[in-house]
């Protein structure tokens, strides 16, 4: 699938920092040392209902990753997956009578718009599940033909048990996981499974939904934690820096795939660090697709709100914390952005040389976006209450703010 087109990003003066970030694994700061190509994989939407604040926070919070590392002249290499077929989206299609492949695309294609308005830096590979499926077969096949995977009623399912890390990335006990699996697309209860807890890996083929050729499995579609699996090995390999994404994925949806990915290569970890963004809730619940109490980007744009407000207002909260979207999050966004803009509209200004490295500071330190915001809020308020005595110019803020945060004033 083709991405999204790259907004530039300003090189800075002096030397970017090396991030240190909250690993869910090891539940602590590490500080990763990616070597000259960071590698990053961000698990992409499910495309039935695109794209929420939430969505969007959790994208901020890896775009500022990829900033942070291209700020110490790294390349990043970063994958992104969408998830085309899933059982919400088919529910979904059929609910409204609309054929599936048509609504993942159009959602994915409004993802692509609000993610260039949002000025999230594209990944280099933007790759769909269905395309994915030719490699996921012959993954399941080897999980299968080495006993780490078993069939059931022509269902195939991982053993969660083959893997004897199983368990490190969210750090659960039993009857946590088994809980979220039931809530997050596994099915504990049913009968025939070696442990509650095993994922599906290829689903037989359903009366009236899609299905493909899945060779010695028989016709059917992957499971999802292998889709991301697939694409991630594919692209990055093991050992990548950061499996990222919102805090509901943590487990099943990282778990698994770490499982996955260790049993088929033998090699641990699958990533450095497993990254995770708090949830963004609406009227005291998180936003989500299943519950509909959704804030959209693309409304909010139609509504001539400025992309730049919006990002101003994810980057207001630490990607970490659980956070809710109102009308005030927004108005102070806006207010704070027609600050910046006077304050860098003015031909002379004061120096902004402590800016740049106290906003790299701050997002060196596990993404601290609000520490950097307070930053340049200080440098604008001097330099509102100065009357133009000094010198330099404005220029370096407005390449710093865009660079690091990815806000154009
Ligand atoms: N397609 C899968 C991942 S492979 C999926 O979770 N899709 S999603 O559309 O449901 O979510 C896309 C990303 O947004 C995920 O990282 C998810 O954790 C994150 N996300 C979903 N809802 C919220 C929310 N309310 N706040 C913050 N992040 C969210
Ligand atoms: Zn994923």
């Amino acid at each position: 699938m083709h991405a999204w087109p790259a907004s530039e990003v300003p090189a800075l003066p002096g030397k970017g920092r090396d991030l240190q970030i909250h690993d869910t694994a090891t539940q602590g700061k590490i500080t990763l040392d990616p070597g000259p190509v960071a590698r990053i994989y961000v698990c992409g939407i499910t495309p039935y209902d695109a794209t929420h604040i939430g969505h969007a926070a959790t994208y901020n919070a890896f775009d500022l990753v990829q900033r942070v590392w291209l700020d110490t002249k790294r390349q990043v290499h970063y994958v992104q997956n969408v998830t085309d077929v899933d059982d919400p989206l088919l529910e979904r299609a059929l609910r409204d009578g609309h054929d599936w492949t048509e609504l993942a695309e159009r959602e994915t294609a409004l993802f692509r718009e609000d993610m260039t308005a949002l000025r999230m830096l594209p990944p280099q590979h933007y790759i769909g599940a269905v395309e994915a499926i030719p490699g996921i077969v012959p993954l399941v096949e080897r999980l299968r033909d080495a006993g780490a995977a078993y069939e059931l009623d022509g269902d195939v399912y991982f053993s969660v048990e083959s893997d004897p890390h199983f368990g490190g990335v969210s750090n659960l006990d039993a009857q946590a996981m088994r809980l979220l699996s039931a809530e997050r697309g596994g099915d504990p209860d049913r009968p025939g499974k070696k442990n509650p807890l095993d994922p599906m890996l290829w689903m037989a083929a359903r009366d009236g939904e899609p299905s493909w050729d899945g060779a010695s499995l028989g016709r059917g579609r992957p499971g999802w934690h292998i889709e991301c699996v697939a694409i991630a090995l594919d692209h990055l390999g093991m050992g990548f820096d950061i499996q990222g994404g919102g805090s509901d994925l943590a487990f099943p949806h990282h778990e698994m795939g770490a499982s996955h990915a260790q049993v088929l290569t033998g090699e641990f970890p699958m990533a450095k660090a497993y990254v995770h963004a708090g949830m963004v809730a609406l009227h005291g619940e998180k936003m989500s697709k299943s519950r509909g109490n959704l804030v959209f980007v693309s409304a909010l744009r139609r509504a001539g709100v400025d992309p730049a407000a919006i990002r101003l207002a994810l980057l207001a909260h630490h990607y970490r914390a659980d956070w809710e979207w109102t009308d005030d999050v927004l108005a102070e966004a806006e207010a704070r952005l027609a600050r910046w803009r006077a304050a860098v509209s003015r031909p002379d200004g004061i120096p902004a040389d402590a800016l740049v490295e106290e906003v790299r500071a701050a997002l060196a330190d596990d993404l601290d976006a609000p520490a950097a915001l307070a930053a340049v809020d200080r440098w604008v308020d001097t330099q509102n209450a100065t009357d133009g005595s000094d010198t330099a110019a404005p220029g370096l803020v407005t390449r710093t703010v865009d660079a690091l945060l990815g806000v154009a004033l």
